[in-house]
């Protein structure tokens, strides 16, 4: 089909070039007022205006219901934004998958769709408390850069109630790596370096998007049912480093520290190296590079011992072990060319790069799973406790700590393009 318009020839391919590039602009825009009116109504005395509340078209009984603490202001019932607002009584919660000091991770399924979610759900109160808003609008913001990544947890939605933060993410349950590890003492030299490849192109993607990950520990290192590496949990990200750039701020667990962030100097993408030589070492030795229990003789091993490198593993896994495990972050193995230089590393010379990337290479071993709803690989500490019904309850008191705290995320809801929702 051609379509001709002023003497030149619109052919069909060119009409639907068009066609995508107005609906792309459509959606884009869409997004931004969607943001606009989060920030709008996330701010009380904006949202009193007259005008405002007339564009809003909120009226008076969604205000009383406000009060009640359901779905509020942040989360207008309006004609505009109700279309790709996503809502905690949108999904059953299952079980209780993970805990953390902020909140709580839950296997939950879609309504509509039937599919399974892991849904982060965080109190804003604890938040507000340990000062860690910056934190979390940055967890929502590395997550919404439009990452996409086989080896890194995918944000789906995010929204909140007057109380909770939630986060609707990919869900994986071939447990922990370090699961898998404990059980088995330690990994041979080809499994450790799967892990360890997808772990490090996973960090390098970041990197490329100026975003340093900091926070490689174990928890946040989880198998799919398939057998390869998801990493999750990007609270302590640090957003907008350019490639020299470098940051101050920290607060994370000790076993992996680099030893810049152990002495509070500034650090950059190198210390994900460091952490992934942490993590790699502890895969082949059975034990994190400068264990003590003493943690105030951990903490001085990692800043002044040398990593103990017996003999059981290869020369290129000990060679590499050491770049990782370098003090000086300016001479560490990825201070010039970063993921580049680990690629490149005789280690991984048996690793196809773009068969990793394309999820080609068949993992070392397949978590057994019989369903999304197999629960085995979690702790049962957690899957075994009740499941809170307030997660889908429009009742919850109003106090004046809850009010400031209903307001401290503007313009955290997000919802994909609608092409993309819950596919
Ligand atoms: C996805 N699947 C299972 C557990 C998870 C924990 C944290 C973040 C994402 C998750």
């Amino acid at each position: 089909m051609a379509v001709t318009e002023a003497g030149c020839d619109l052919t069909y391919c060119k009409m639907r070039g068009i066609v995508a590039v107005l609906t792309a602009f459509i959606k884009e825009r869409k997004m931004g007022l969607n943001d606009f009116i989060q920030k709008l109504v996330s701010t009380p005395h904006i949202c009193q205006h007259v005008e405002v509340n007339n564009f809003l078209k909120i009226d008076e009984n969604q205000n009383e219901e406000d009060e009640d603490g359901g779905p509020m202001c942040l989360n207008p019932r309006s004609s505009l934004a109700e279309d790709f607002q996503t809502k905690p009584c949108d999904f059953d919660y299952l079980k209780i998958i993970g805990k953390g000091s902020f909140g709580k991770v839950l296997l939950a399924r879609h309504k509509e769709t039937a599919k399974y979610y892991a849904v982060k759900v965080l109190q804003k109160k604890i938040i507000l408390k340990k000062k860690e808003q910056k934190h979390i609008m940055a967890e929502r913001s590395v997550l919404m850069k439009n990452i996409k990544h086989p080896f890194l947890v995918g944000l789906h939605y995010c929204f909140q109630t007057a109380d909770k933060l939630y986060f609707v993410l990919d869900y994986v349950n071939g447990g922990e790596l370090f699961y898998h590890l404990q059980r088995e003492r330690i990994f041979l030299e080809p499994r450790a370096r799967f892990y360890a490849a997808e772990i490090a192109s996973a960090l390098g993607y970041l990197h490329s998007l100026h975003i340093v990950y900091r926070d490689l520990k174990p928890e946040n290192i989880l198998l799919d049912s398939q057998g390869h590496i998801v990493l999750t949990d990007f609270g302590l990200c640090k957003e907008g480093l350019e490639p020299n750039g470098t940051t101050t701020t920290f607060c994370g667990t000790p076993e992996y520290l680099a030893p810049e962030v152990l002495q509070k100097q500034a650090y950059d993408r190198t210390v994900d190296w460091w952490c992934l030589g942490s993590v790699l070492y502890e895969m082949l030795y059975g034990l994190p590079p400068f264990y003590s229990r003493n943690t105030a003789e951990m903490y001085n091993n990692i800043l002044h011992k040398a990593p103990v490198l017996k003999p059981n593993v290869s020369n290129a896994g000990r060679e590499l072990l050491e770049g990782l495990l370098q003090k000086d972050c300016t001479k560490r193995l990825g201070a010039r060319d970063d993921f580049l230089e680990l690629k490149y590393h005789s280690f991984f010379s048996p690793i196809n790069w773009d068969d990793l990337m394309a999820r080609k290479i068949t993992p070392p071993f397949i978590p057994s799973v019989s369903g999304p709803t197999d629960l085995r690989h979690f702790d049962p500490e957690f899957t075994h406790l009740p499941v809170s019904s307030s997660l889908c309850s429009d009742t919850v008191m109003v106090t004046s700590s809850l009010k400031e705290a209903a307001g401290a995320f503007p313009g955290f809801s997000y919802g994909p393009p609608e092409e993309h929702s819950f596919m």
